[in-house]
């Protein structure tokens, strides 16, 4: 039977097991089985699901994320459980320090290298993700990372205008009509232009995977590729005052016949207010450090 380390005298007994090789073997089996888990059973239900193709990245990336910190988590978890159950005191000697480790150059070299090529690597994936469509994000008025529209269609542009306490939404392509419920066609690349009247809201379209901050003056860019036929949470995300809870709706993706019948019907509907509205505009005030005198 093995028997535990160091005694009162400090001195590794003889016939001592090998740890280091038995705690690998356990986190290679604790890493093995809890990364199959998180990319194959908590993975496909992770946030915020897949009702765009920007949230289908964002889902692939928290699976990625969660997946590379389960085997960081198990070294640790694994260790601690290790040294609780083997290293543990079994004589009554319990005030007896053990030897002093000083140094050691060969953890000390592998610790280095793996922080940095996780930490390297993260900072990678992430910049070319951010990259390749801006992750639902907005981007300011001048976007660095514009998905490829996937046919010759030109993007759906939509404002967004937030105001305490309600988002409207106005479309320059259909006469400039500013309806207060959001509709979208479905499997249709949008391209949501947010600002605000007064305050900093935030436009957070909870299923599409987007979230763009909502600054009056600004023109915040950000891009959404809708799939199917979805509803979706609108909320605000940015504390913007007393009644910021009530900033809540129900947003609907629809077919794109639905959305053509819809559209020339709030065209119809708001006809008389929108000949009341000022031209559109990507803001409908100076910019704030102007504004700011
Ligand atoms: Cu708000």
């Amino acid at each position: 039977m093995d028997h535990p380390a160091a005694g009162s005298t400090g001195m590794p007994e003889v016939n001592e097991p090998n740890h280091f090789l038995r705690i690998v073997l356990w986190w290679l089996v604790v890493s093995v089985i809890g990364t199959a888990l998180v990319v194959f059973v908590l993975g496909p239900g992770l946030p915020p699901g897949n009702g765009s193709v920007e949230a289908s990245g964002q889902v692939t990336d928290n699976t990625v994320l969660l997946a590379l910190s389960v085997p960081v988590a198990a070294a640790v978890l694994v260790y601690l459980t290790y040294a609780l159950i083997v290293f543990r005191e079994r004589e009554p000697e319990v005030y007896v320090d053990g030897p002093p480790i000083r140094g050691n150059a060969s953890i000390q070299l592998w610790w280095l290298v793996t922080t940095t090529v996780i930490v390297l690597f993260l900072a990678g994936y992430g910049s070319i993700r951010l990259l390749a469509d801006g992750s639902g994000g907005g981007q300011g008025p001048n976007p660095i990372a514009a998905p490829a529209a996937s046919s010759s269609d030109p993007p759906l542009q939509v404002q967004v205008i937030a105001q305490q306490w309600q988002f409207n939404y106005r479309f320059p392509g259909y006469g400039g009509v500013e309806v207060p419920d959001l509709e979208l066609p479905a499997n249709t690349l949008v391209e949501f232009h947010v600002t605000s009247l007064d305050v900093i809201h935030s436009f957070w379209a909870y299923q599409l995977g987007v979230k763009a901050d909502a600054n009056p003056g600004v023109d915040n860019v950000a891009y959404v590729t809708t799939k199917g036929p979805l509803s979706v949470n609108i909320r605000c995300a940015e504390l913007c005052g007393v009644w910021h809870g009530y900033m809540f709706e129900t947003a609907h993706v629809v077919s794109k016949a639905d959305f053509a019948t819809w559209i020339r019907a709030q065209e119809t509907r708001f006809a008389p207010a929108t000949k009341t509205l000022p031209p559109y505009s990507k803001t409908y005030f100076p910019p704030p450090e102007r504004r700011g005198g």
